[in-house]
């Protein structure tokens, strides 16, 4: 990542925020309470999904749809529905419904003025999928400094100017470690890491390698632990899981499932 640099120039903690798609048509008042409490404290930078709208619109289209390992491979087809959903429908409901709370939220999508560029991973096995090498820092800290909240949807550029669909759970991570952020909450359909359903409120690096060992975290929580992992350094210590079906900001806690490394060092 080549234009990492910390911002913005408000003096206040940043904070990526991603929302899954899993929860984006359920978020509930109480989650954009405490949003609005949130941004009082932090500057913060939205980074939206919304994979089961791709989903479902390709499977009424009649186009096949698979992940590899969390990914989606990436037609030429299946990216213009990705743009459709993640550019056109989700983004626009997000951006509307946050703005129907006050947030005065921009939505934006990787291709504006060089926001994120990335690299193809493996055009062969999957096709038009990018990971994220550089973060356009510049425009969020336009944007936050002038009290905005930028609301981002997963699609990328490549230098040579190719589309590409990026996993929102990665992007979220590269953004969070491009913009220097010092913590990046994951939103998601539950409240956090449950272990026989009570939730684990704080937890490391290493211990979460033993639960996915031990079977405790599992399916489509070990993608989104393990690019948290990926995105917890010196500088960004502190990444946290959170369901978007309750207040996700109390007395000046983020709630949920807080993971750290161990000691301090990625
Ligand atoms: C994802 C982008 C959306 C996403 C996809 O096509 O589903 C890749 O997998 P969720 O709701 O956070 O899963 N892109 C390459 O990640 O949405």
């Amino acid at each position: 990542m080549t234009m990492s640099k910390s911002m913005p120039a408000t003096g206040r903690e940043t904070l990526v925020i991603k929302l899954g798609g899993s929860i984006l048509y359920r978020l509930s008042p109480q989650f954009f309470m405490s949003l609005a409490d949130l941004m009082k404290e932090y500057s913060a930078v939205i980074v939206h999904g919304g994979g089961p709208e791709i989903t479902n619109t390709l499977n009424r289209l009649n186009i096949e749809t698979t992940f590899i390992n969390g990914q989606r491979k990436t037609t030429e087809k299946v990216l213009e529905v990705a743009e459709m959903m993640l550019k056109g429908k989700v983004n626009g409901h997000l951006t509307g419904t946050l703005n129907e709370h006050g947030l005065n939220a921009v939505g934006l999508c990787g291709y504006d003025a060089g926001l994120l560029t990335a690299s193809l991973i493996d055009r062969e096995s999957l096709g038009l999928v990018g990971d994220i090498e550089e973060v356009n820092t510049a425009l969020l800290t336009v944007l936050i400094s002038e009290g905005y909240l930028p609301v981002i949807a997963p699609l990328a550029l490549t230098k040579d100017g190719t589309k590409v669909n990026v996993n929102a759970d990665l992007a979220a991570a590269a953004i969070a470690k491009a913009a220097g952020a010092e913590k990046l909450l994951y939103v998601t359909d539950v409240p956090g890491i449950l272990h026989e359903g009570k939730l684990i409120p704080d937890t490391t690096a290493e211990e979460i390698k033993q639960l996915i060992t031990d079977g405790v975290i599992s399916g489509g929580m070990i993608p989104k632990v393990n690019s948290a992992l990926t995105a917890l350094s010196p500088h960004l210590k502190e990444v946290m899981i959170t369901g978007g079906q309750q207040a996700i900001f109390k007395d000046g806690c983020i709630l949920g499932t807080k993971i750290k490394d161990k000691g301090g060092v990625a």
